[in-house]
């Protein structure tokens, strides 16, 4: 598992170093398949790792509903193929994804969305039962983000960036956004995220990341309330409620 990731991980590098001259006009067929909105290969010295870049270049990869039905069926072929062992979703340089479609969605009512369970297929990414990584470069904005999100490991380049900017559009992330995203950056930066839409970069997820989890925040704060036994004023303050009295605190 560890070298299947370490080679796709080297795809990913590669890349970025030299992206793909794709053409949003060309249509791409493998295994029998043609796709319209990704490009599908399988990579790697070994040909075991599963490639799929997101590719609508004029709209900075927006995820329309074909693109994801398409990443789903990439994903099935590549569960069944026995020679794959992981799989890459990449976009650009400039854009993993900036988003669901908007224009796709912006006469969309209600009762369509709710009665249809609009986008429910987004999911798939997150039931692969193969390792999926993220290699992200360039916008990574609300289905972006949480695409890349729903994937396994995520490598972010330099020009990363990552963001839920639905509520600009009146409207909140729906593909895991709030969930995924609080686990990733932790509440206090993911609800900053999703109540401004402000984007972080790589540098600053990869930061937010390493925040302390809930479990590791107690094991810290169960360690420190210890310390404070070696304090006199830890000693004072609990003598002094004993004795009734105000406590004389010294710093000590
Ligand atoms: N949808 C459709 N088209 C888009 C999108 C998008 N999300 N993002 C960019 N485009 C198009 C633009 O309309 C433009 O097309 P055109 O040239 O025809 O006008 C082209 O891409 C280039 O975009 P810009 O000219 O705007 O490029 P800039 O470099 O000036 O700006 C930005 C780049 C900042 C990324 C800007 O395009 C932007 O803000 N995009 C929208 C980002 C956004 O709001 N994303 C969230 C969308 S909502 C969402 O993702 C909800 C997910 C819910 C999933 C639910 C599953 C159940």
């Amino acid at each position: 598992m560890a070298l299947l990731c370490r080679s796709a991980a080297l795809l990913c590098k590669s890349s970025r170093a030299a992206p793909l001259a794709v053409s949003a006009a060309h249509k791409y067929t493998t295994g029998g398949v043609t796709y319209d909105y990704i490009v599908v290969e399988k990579r790697g010295e070994k040909q075991n790792v599963g490639f799929i870049q997101l590719n609508r270049p004029k709209v900075l990869n927006a995820l329309c509903d074909g693109l994801m039905l398409e990443v789903g069926k990439a994903l099935d072929a590549f569960e069944a193929d026995k020679d794959i062992g992981a799989v890459v979703i990449t976009g650009s340089d400039r854009a993993f994804a900036a988003g669901a479609d908007i224009k796709e969605m912006q006469n969309r009512t209600f009762q369509e969305c709710y009665g249809g369970n609009f986008l429910a297929h987004w999911n798939r990414v997150s039931m692969s039962k193969k390792p999926v990584i993220a290699a992200v470069n360039g916008f990574a904005l609300g289905g972006g983000c949480e695409l890349a999100m729903m994937c396994d490991i995520i490598y972010a380049g330099e020009k990363a960036h990552f963001g839920q900017p639905e509520i600009l559009l009146g409207t909140i992330p729906g593909a895991g956004g709030t969930q995924r995203l609080t686990r990733a950056v932790g509440k206090s930066l993911a609800m900053e995220m999703v109540l401004t839409g402000d984007r972080i970069n790589a540098q600053e997820a990869k930061q937010a990341a390493y925040e302390l989890t809930l479990a590791e925040g107690n094991r810290l704060e169960k360690r420190l309330f210890h310390s404070t036994f070696a304090t006199e004023d830890r000693k004072e303050g609990m003598t002094a409620f004993v004795e009734k009295r105000k406590a004389d605190f010294q710093d000590k």
